[in-house]
């Protein structure tokens, strides 16, 4: 129950749009169940190339629930053009393996690519997948932090696997983004209040 006694399902519903990218096999997949639905199962997935899952966070506020849309584009995937797949994004996470020097050049390379006009503003981390295999591990933690403050982003590191440092990643950006945006001066005259003969649908979230 919301702090006002409002129904958590009657709240108005405040989308965030979050990206994937970074290294083919760097564990976005993964990450996303592990997030959405909190399991982890060894075989892989075939979720044709782009798929997206709803997180929901209440709570937050007496007004608002917060809707997470997290989309999860896999690297070789040729659907969605940058434009379409960047279009709302709030925030973009850029994951790389930190076992694999290859998955962190890409993740470097994933990074130029990302579009920062007036029409694609968005924020940016870096992550660090497969923590669990601290053996294997070749990029170090200060060599990633060292890469994501030259390029004004904040770094994660996180283990889909054994559940480590997933859901406090997703839900702490989730909440930053969600005050900035309720904040926001603008947000009330934006959002279009819902009438009693027209109450947005419960599938949906409003987009900012
Ligand atoms: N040990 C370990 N393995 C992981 C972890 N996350 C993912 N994997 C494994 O890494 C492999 C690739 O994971 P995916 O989630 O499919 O990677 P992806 O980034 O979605 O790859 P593409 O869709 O090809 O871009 C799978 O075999 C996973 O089981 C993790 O946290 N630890
Ligand atoms: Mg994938």
């Amino acid at each position: 129950m919301a702090k006002n006694n409002t129904p958590q399902q009657d709240l108005e519903r405040v989308m965030i749009k979050f990206l994937f990218r970074g290294g083919s096999g760097s564990g976005k997949t993964k990450t996303l169940i592990r997030y959405a639905e909190n399991t982890f199962e060894e075989q892989d997935i075939n979720n044709d190339g782009i798929d997206f899952k709803y997180k929901y966070i209440d709570d937050l506020d007496p007004n608002y629930r917060l809707c997470l849309q997290i989309w999860d584009k896999s690297t070789n995937s040729k659907r969605f053009t940058p434009q379409a797949y960047y279009r709302n994004a709030s925030a973009v996470f850029v994951f790389f393996d930190v076992t694999d020097r290859q998955s962190f050049n890409s993740a470097k390379e994933e990074l130029k690519g990302i579009p920062h006009t007036n029409e694609f503003i968005h924020e940016v981390y870096i992550v660090g997948n497969k923590i669990d295999l601290e053996s294997k591990r070749v990029i170090s933690r200060e060599e990633a932090i060292e890469f994501a403050q030259d390029n004004a982003a904040q770094y994660y590191e996180i283990s889909a696997k054994e559940n480590i440092n997933v859901h406090q990643m997703f839900d702490e950006v989730g909440k930053a983004l969600f005050y900035k945006k309720i904040d926001d001066p603008n947000f009330a005259i934006i959002k279009p209040k819902p009438t009693p003969s027209a109450p947005p649908p419960k599938s949906s979230c409003i987009i900012q």
